[in-house]
């Protein structure tokens, strides 16, 4: 042992006092303790047990004595107290006083001192032996470097590819590496075969030894390498907590841990057969389809199953999945158990029998509630449904947890979870997977503790992972968390159960994230149809030769006499006869319907309503009275709370507008939540700084100004049985934060979720979200939302970024045809929202936006909303509506008409401007300042999509004689102008033929019947003096908007002429 000591101190460059100093000047310290450590290390280098390796001890000692001198024995206290407070060199020891039990996390001196086979004893009054003091101190420092990097030389992986010297090549991301332990964990310590049989008591922070209090050296090495350093590798000390640090030690260090009674065995088994004969059977029916297979990692299967039992035992009662391509389709036949021939209809190219354009078979989602067979309880399991893009669905699942969670009241998350999977290269590469972790703990976004399975196969595509990431591990994103990470090898099925029972475990005791890493592999190429020799021809010369694991552990069952090779064969048979029924069932389907691969049912919600009427959004005033007066009202208990005193003037004005019965922006907002509120509908407007307000306008949380994190939220308080209002500013993230929004919103229809932008193009940090989930998920999924995005947008002057939320690129989308005016009828409105994709909404009011809020309620469906914001129009004196535009009685209204001289002398009116939201009120002014009110009309298209075809066509007739021109703000090649152009067009000119005419009458009449014919025959007179649209505003650009301020007022200069010239 004495090698040992020796190793151990010459790593220690420098002599005792030195180190003492080094680690002192290290620290960030107080003052006063900087002063005190000089006294400190003086004395200390004169303390006789203050030298060699134990001062890395003293070291831990005294760091934790500095941060609670509670955390340390009191003989250690006694001389940090007597050492920093200037006591001799020599005498700032002394003895310990009367040894009280120790705490969990104490370390007493006489543990370190063998009580068997040792000679020498502290305890016994005889000097300190410091040669057995430092060699405790190496045994101790061996385990804990077991623990915490024991993982680097596990195997782990089922190819035994990983290889390459990391200390010689420093190369240490080149994926998965098994290195001896000699090099990488006990690299300053060598022992003599002597010392092996030596006896060393164990310190309390190892479980190796069950009952035993101290082991023979070689069985502490050997229970260790068992433990850390076999098909399991695991991440955890870099864990603030003491406590989970041992909890997981607890649960993986004692001997055999991972050892299954027989019966478990034979389930895992099972499970691996109908997850490899799976595959196969669709290997053989469908060769060349992409499926994306599991091959290589079939006990992903039975892992998951695995973590449901255990969670489901531990009182989970529906838990929401998120995962990518792989494996899908084996998890929905196997996991969710998602009826086979419904799986196989997929393979069958049907016509789908309802709406919507549908999705490739390893994107769609599920629902199932079904009794779990091995804890007999009922559980819900959802398979969220997700587009290609890798991660992009890890925000959405966490929001309807999460969403799950609060409406189900379960407010620790003990019934609801969310287990997310991923693939190596995806999980290290895509950041949408940071983001999602750092809201795995804020208030308003935890979900409580998110099982993450990493399907690791070592290679993305064609990449593997020496050019896929710089990290070791595909999973070091979750350290940030402070996520234990489980990797294992997923040729050990019951080291892989083992980690999703511990890993289940840990999820309902500490409610945080954890990961499970199984290391696998490809069989195939990427889909099916690829050929992975092209790029990895070595891997795959190994895998041709690798076994698959349902032979490996089929033939390990078979030797250990758990099960028979009649029986492995029976149960193989049995699965392919099911899959063989399930497929001649598949066969007699003449349909498939997407309404199968729904994700979020939402029952009772659509039943018995009339998919074309829509409630009314105006309310009696004495609502909005009530709402006003709460929301301008200090906390109940003023006397105490102090509130700022700008609020107190904000609030004041709030309360004057309420008596002139008139609201300003912010306080539309509050009363369209308010009212809703009142009607049992949760509200939740989540985003950066939403509390407050970007621009200061809104303040739903009041702060007392004296009490720390002491807020009141007066819209929580309006009535005693309202609605539970959530209004929460979000960490710094668009992508993570609106994808958490979206899953909320498809939880529960009885709410309004909205998510608000910062300002300017933002939102393209999260134009996946936009694009894959809120534009065509109902298209793709047949599943409904009713988010609102908040836009806040504006040109004024505030620079390229801060300007435009980029309104051409939500109307791009809008997928309402340009060509084709719907046919007018009463329920024109509500029958266009049916039908498109979304709604993009410019208001230019208060009281439009109060309705058009109370709108996605009151419609018999759910569509997003696309709302542009005003920035100056917050506080613009004009920007008012009154009580009258929102009481009983009062709509949205899609377009506001001009109500001055100009609509009373329509014949005469020379020029219509149609526009939209904020600029409407710049050309009002120009428009008065020049003296063109009668000349002028402006009408406002406050619903830009769907395009109100009916009340423009109205507007155009109304004023015969005028020119028309679209006025806005952007830029010619941004804004509504592309959307506007050809929508006009078809008013104007009639629609486009969408097939010849026929003999018998017109397109228009042959698709929409004869009592269309009056609107053909407008239309075709029409193209005899066609009228036309031209364009007023900002010239092309490549950028939003101008940086400079000068640039900008001549812009819009320049703007305001053309539009006044007649
Ligand atoms: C955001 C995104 N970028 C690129 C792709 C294209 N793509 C599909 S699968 C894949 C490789 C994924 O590798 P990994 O995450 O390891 O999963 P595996 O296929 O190995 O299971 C890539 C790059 C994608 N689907 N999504
Ligand atoms: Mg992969």
């Amino acid at each position: 042992m004495h090698r040992a000591r020796a190793v151990f101190q010459a790593s220690n460059k420098l002599g005792g006092s030195e180190r003492f100093a080094s680690w002192l000047l290290n620290k960030p310290q107080t003052a006063a303790v900087a002063v005190n450590a000089n006294r400190l290390k003086s004395s200390a280098a004169a303390e006789p047990f203050l030298n060699g390796s134990s001062s890395a001890y003293v070291e831990t000692m005294y760091n934790a004595w500095l941060s609670d001198p509670n955390s340390v024995h009191a003989s250690w206290d006694a001389f940090f107290r007597n050492a920093t407070a200037g006591a001799q060199p020599g005498v700032a020891y002394t003895s310990p006083p009367n040894l009280a039990p120790y705490n969990k996390n104490e370390v007493p001196l006489t543990s370190l001192v063998p009580a068997i086979g040792g000679s020498t004893s502290i305890s016994s009054g005889s000097p300190i032996n410091e040669k057995i003091i430092d060699d405790h101190l190496a045994v101790q420092a061996i385990i804990r470097s077991y623990q915490s990097r024991g993982h680097l030389v596990a195997n782990l992986d089922p190819l035994g590819i990983t290889t390459g010297d990391p200390i010689s090549s420093g190369d240490w991301h080149g994926g998965l590496r098994a290195f001896a332990s000699e090099a990488v964990i006990r690299q300053h310590v060598r022992f003599d075969e002597a010392d092996m049989d030596r006896v060393f008591k164990l310190p309390s922070t190892t479980f190796i030894g069950e009952k035993e209090k101290a082991l023979p050296l070689r069985e502490i090495l050997n229970r260790l390498e068992e433990a850390y350093c076999n098909n399991i590798g695991i991440e955890f000390m870099f864990i603030n907590s003491l406590e989970q640090c041992n909890w997981i030690r607890q649960r993986m260090e004692p001997p055999n841990v991972t050892k299954m009674s027989n019966d478990q065995k034979r389930l895992i088994l099972a499970r691996l057969t109908r997850s490899t004969g799976f595959e196969n059977f669709l290997a053989k029916k469908w060769s060349s389809e992409k499926r994306f297979g599991l091959e290589g990692c079939e006990i992903l299967i039975p892992a998951m199953k695995q973590v449901i039992d255990t969670s489901t035992r531990l009182g989970v009662e529906s838990i929401i999945m998120g995962m990518p391509h792989r494996g899908r389709l084996n998890v929905l036949a196997n996991v969710c158990r998602k009826p086979l021939h419904q799986l196989f209809t997929q393979f069958a190219g049907l016509e789908a029998e309802d709406d919507g354009s549908g999705d490739v078979k390893y994107h769609l989602g599920t629902y199932i509630e079904r009794l779990n067979r091995v804890t007999n309880k009922n559980i819900r399991l959802a398979v969220c449904a997700n587009p290609s893009h890798l991660e992009a669905v890890d925000p959405v699942v966490q929001g309807k947890t999460r969403a799950e969670q609060f409406y189900r009241g379960d407010n620790e998350g003990k019934k609801v979870m969310s287990m997310l999977l991923h693939g190596d290269a995806a999980f290290a590469g895509q950041g949408v997977v940071f983001e999602t972790m750092h809201l795995s703990d804020l208030p308003a976004y935890t979900t409580h503790g998110t099982i993450h399975i990493v399907a690791n196969n070592q290679i993305g595509f064609t990449t593997d992972p020496r050019h896929s990431r710089s990290s070791a591990y595909c999973t070091d994103v979750a350290r940030v968390v402070n996520a234990p990470i489980f990797h294992v090898n997923s040729d050990n099925p019951e080291a892989v159960m083992h980690v999703c029972n511990v890993a289940a475990e840990w999820r309902a005791t500490f409610h945080k994230d954890v990961v499970i890493d199984i290391v696998s592999y490809r069989r195939n190429g990427h889909n099916e149809v690829d050929e992975p020799m092209f790029t990895q021809p070595l891997m795959y010369q190994k895998i041709r030769k690798t076994k698959p694991v349902l032979e490996k552990y089929a033939d390990q069952l078979i030797a250990e006499g758990v099960v028979t090779a009649e029986e492995v064969k029976d149960v193989k048979d049995k699965y392919e006869k099911i899959c063989e029924e399930a497929y001649s069932q598949a066969k007699q389907e003449t349909h498939i319907k997407y309404k199968d691969w729904l994700d979020s049912p939402w029952s009772g919600f659509f039943e018995g309503k009339d998919p074309l009427k829509m409630a009314p959004t105006g309310v009696v005033e004495e609502t909005l009275v009530h709402i006003g007066k709460r929301f301008s009202s200090p906390p109940p208990n003023a006397a105490e709370f102090e509130i700022h005193k700008g609020l107190l003037r904000i609030l004041k004005s709030r309360m004057e507008m309420v008596e002139n019965r008139t609201v300003d922006w912010a306080l539309a907002e509050a009363m369209a939540f308010g009212s809703l509120l009142k009607e049992g509908i949760h509200v939740r407007l989540s985003g950066e700084d939403v509390e407050r307000g970007t621009f200061s306008h809104r303040h739903h949380v009041l702060h007392h100004q004296k009490v720390d994190k002491a807020t009141y939220c007066p819209l929580a308080h309006l009535y005693p049985d309202q609605a539970p209002y959530t209004v929460c500013n979000s960490s710094l993230s668009e992508y993570g934060v609106l994808g958490f929004e979206v899953g909320y919103s498809v939880t529960n229809p009885n709410a309004l979720v909205l998510w608000e932008a910062q300002f300017g193009d933002f939102n393209n940090v999260a134009q996946c979200i936009i694009d894959q989930f809120i534009s065509s998920g109902q298209a793709k999924w047949v599943r409904q939302s009713g988010i609102v995005l908040l836009q806040p947008h504006g040109m004024e002057g505030m620079g390229p970024e801060h300007s435009s939320a980029r309104l051409e690129r939500f109307l791009q989308m809008s997928s309402d045809d340009p060509d084709y005016m719907p046919p007018e009828s009463p329920d024109y409105e509500v029958r266009q929202l049916h039908d498109c994709n979304w709604i993009v909404a410019n208001c230019s009011t208060p009281a439009s936006l109060f309705h058009i809020l109370r709108r996605q309620i009151a419609l018999p469906f759910r569509k997003p909303l696309i709302l542009m914001t005003p920035k100056s129009l917050l506080r613009h004196p004009e920007c008012k509506s009154t009580f009258d535009e929102m009481c009983e009685g009062t709509t949205f209204k899609r377009v506001i008409p001009d109500n001055g001289p100009a609509a009373q002398n329509a014949q005469n009116v020379r020029k219509l401007a149609f526009c939209s939201g904020r600029v409407y009120y710049d050309l009002l002014k120009e428009r008065r300042e020049r003296g063109l009110e009668k000349d002028i009309a402006i009408v406002r298209v406050e619903q830009m999509s769907p395009f109100p075809y009916d009340l423009l066509k109205a507007e155009i007739a109304k004023y015969p004689n005028a020119q028309l021109v679209w006025s806005q703000e952007e830029h010619k090649n941004m804004g509504a102008w592309s959307y506007v152009e050809p929508r006009f067009r078809t008013l104007l000119q009639g629609q486009k033929a969408i097939w010849p005419k026929s003999e018998k009458g017109g397109w228009f009449s042959q698709l929409f019947g004869s009592s269309n014919a009056a609107q053909t025959d407008s239309a075709d007179k029409q193209t005899e003096t066609p009228r036309t649209i031209s364009y007023n505003g900002r010239a092309t650009a490549a950028s939003p908007a101008t940086g400079s301020k000068a640039a900008h007022t001549k812009e819009l200069k320049n703007l305001l002429d053309e539009f006044c010239v007649l």
